[in-house]
C-alpha cells in the first residue's frame, strides 16, 4: 500500500489551448483525488528548462521546452491514497499515439511530445516538482480541499 501521497500534475499547453482543462480537472475530481493546489500560468523558457533538467541532454529537450512555453499550463498538486500511481494510470502511457481511449493522454493528447499532461513518477520527484511550482501558502490542507 502506497499510503497517502501527494503528486504534481500539469495540464500542458496543448490541452489548455484546446479547451480541455476543465474536462481533465473533472476526471481528477471524479477519481476521488483531492486537488490541494492549482494555478494557471505561462512558463518562461528558464522555468521549463529547469523543470525538465533531467532531460537536458536528450535530443527532444529543445522542442519539449518550446512546447511547454507556447501557452499557459495548469499546475496542480493532487493528494490521496496512492496518488502518484493513480494519476499516472488516469494519464496513460507517455506517447498519446499509444495511449488507450479513456486515458487523458489517449483522449486529449496527439503525440509523445504533445501528450496533454504530466505526472510525477516517484515520491522524490513529486516533492521536488511540487516545491518547484508551489510554496506552502498555496497548498490547502486536504480537509478543506474537497
Ligand atoms: P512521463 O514520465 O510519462 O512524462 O515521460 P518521460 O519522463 O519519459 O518524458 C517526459 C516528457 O518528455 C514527456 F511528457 C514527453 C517528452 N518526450 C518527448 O517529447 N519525446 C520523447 O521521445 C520522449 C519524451
Amino acid at each position: 500500500m502506497a499510503g497517502t501521497e501527494r503528486t504534481f500534475a500539469i495540464i500542458k499547453p496543448d490541452a489548455v489551448a484546446a479547451g480541455n482543462a476543465g474536462k481533465i480537472i473533472s476526471r481528477i475530481e471524479e477519481s476521488g483525488l483531492a486537488i490541494i493546489a492549482m494555478k494557471k500560468m505561462r512558463l518562461t523558457e528558464g522555468q521549463a528548462q529547469g523543470f525538465y533538467a533531467v532531460h537536458k541532454e536528450r535530443p527532444f529537450f529543445g522542442d519539449l521546452v518550446k512546447f511547454m512555453t507556447e501557452g499557459p499550463v495548469v499546475a496542480l498538486i493532487l493528494e490521496g491514497e496512492g496518488a502518484i500511481g493513480r494519476w499516472r494510470d488516469l494519464m496513460g502511457p507517455t506517447n498519446s499515439e499509444e495511449a488507450p481511449a479513456g486515458t487523458i493522454r489517449g483522449d486529449f493528447g496527439t503525440s509523445i511530445e504533445r501528450n496533454a499532461s504530466h505526472g510525477s513518477d516517484a515520491p522524490e520527484t513529486a516533492l521536488l516538482e511540487t516545491n518547484y511550482f508551489f510554496n506552502a501558502m498555496e497548498i490547502v490542507v486536504q480537509s478543506e480541499a474537497l
